[in-house]
């Protein structure tokens, strides 16, 4: 059983000689647009999901809006969808990679870097990605969505693995090979004491507490939090070059944390939406 999480593959696209073609210039519009407007009410959030259908259409992306009931409140909610099919779509050959954003806000907050930095980032990715299908052929899937509700015990992602992503692996045999949530991407602080640690974060990595402590608090690194053993491909076959290459390159200091994955069970992501595809994704039998 393999599976994996990546955080900050946008940085990945972004970064990993593509640096070039990313339009920060695009994404800051977004973000200075419709991304800093409440996005709690339904009467709002139809608002952002136009103005995020009408960027995926733009790029060549037919999407569909796929709706849930949140049960505790009756309220009904809107996830995103988009499908950048690859050749084996809808087969068990295929591999897909989820690229993920909630897009609701908290009642009365603008919501820019909650979460509109990871909707622009999506975004951004999408059109990036689609670009490149013009220049390179893509073997696999990869799937857009735009979670409604994470501020509702992370309802629109809850709804997605069982509305959508379970039933299309049952019916299909498709794999999923990971997810990218991106969640307050702009948390990017070079100042002392802006970064603060979780609770127990010390007790589970004394050492990058230790360096943290020496480095005044500064909340101006990635940190990838790995599971021994599990998550090896990845990181070594992936993410260290990333991490030697882009990053350096960006000057953006960098560690690996590595822990067992008993520690990650009670590691406590709870507030975002990784946790839920991470643990349903872990069903999966297949290696990748
Ligand atoms: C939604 O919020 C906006 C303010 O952002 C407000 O003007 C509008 O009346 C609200 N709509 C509903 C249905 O509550
Ligand atoms: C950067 C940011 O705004 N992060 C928020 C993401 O959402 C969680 C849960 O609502 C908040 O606790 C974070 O502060």
């Amino acid at each position: 059983m393999r599976f994996f999480w990546i955080f900050g593959l946008i940085c990945c696209v972004l970064a990993n000689g593509l640096t070039t073609i990313a339009d920060l210039d695009r994404m800051k519009h977004d973000l200075s647009r419709f991304l800093s407007i409440s996005r709690y009410n339904e009467t709002e959030k139809s608002v952002a999901r136009a103005a995020i259908k009408r960027a995926l259409e733009a790029v060549g992306l037919a999407s569909m809006t796929h709706t849930f009931i949140h049960e505790e409140s009756n309220e009904i909610g809107a996830n995103v969808i988009a499908v950048q099919k690859g050749p084996y779509f809808g087969t068990g050959n295929d591999k897909m990679m989820v690229l993920s954003a909630n897009y609701d806000t908290l009642e009365g907050n603008q919501g820019v870097d909650d979460n509109g930095s990871g909707v622009a980032a999506v975004l951004e990715a999408a059109r990036v990605l689609s670009t490149l299908d013009n220049l390179y052929s893509r073997q696999n899937t990869i799937v857009y969505v735009f979670f409604d509700m994470k501020h509702k015990a992370l309802a629109g992602s809850h709804a997605f693995v069982e509305d959508v992503l379970l039933p299309l692996m049952e019916r299909t045999n498709t794999k999923v090979i990971g997810s990218v949530i991106a969640d307050g991407l702009l948390h990017f602080d070079p100042f002392p004491a802006s970064q603060a640690m979780p609770p127990e974060f010390e007790s589970f990595f004394p050492e990058a507490a230790q360096s943290l402590h020496e480095h005044s608090h500064m909340g101006d690194f990635i940190q990838v939090s790995s599971r021994s053993d599990i998550d090896d491909y990845l990181i070594h076959s992936r993410l260290r070059s990333f991490m030697s290459d882009a990053l350096v390159r960006l000057g953006i200091p960098s560690m690996v944390l590595e822990s067992s994955d008993e520690h990650w069970e009670h590691y406590d992501f709870r507030p975002s939406d990784i946790i839920l595809l991470g643990l349903i994704l872990k069903n999966q039998k297949d290696e990748f």
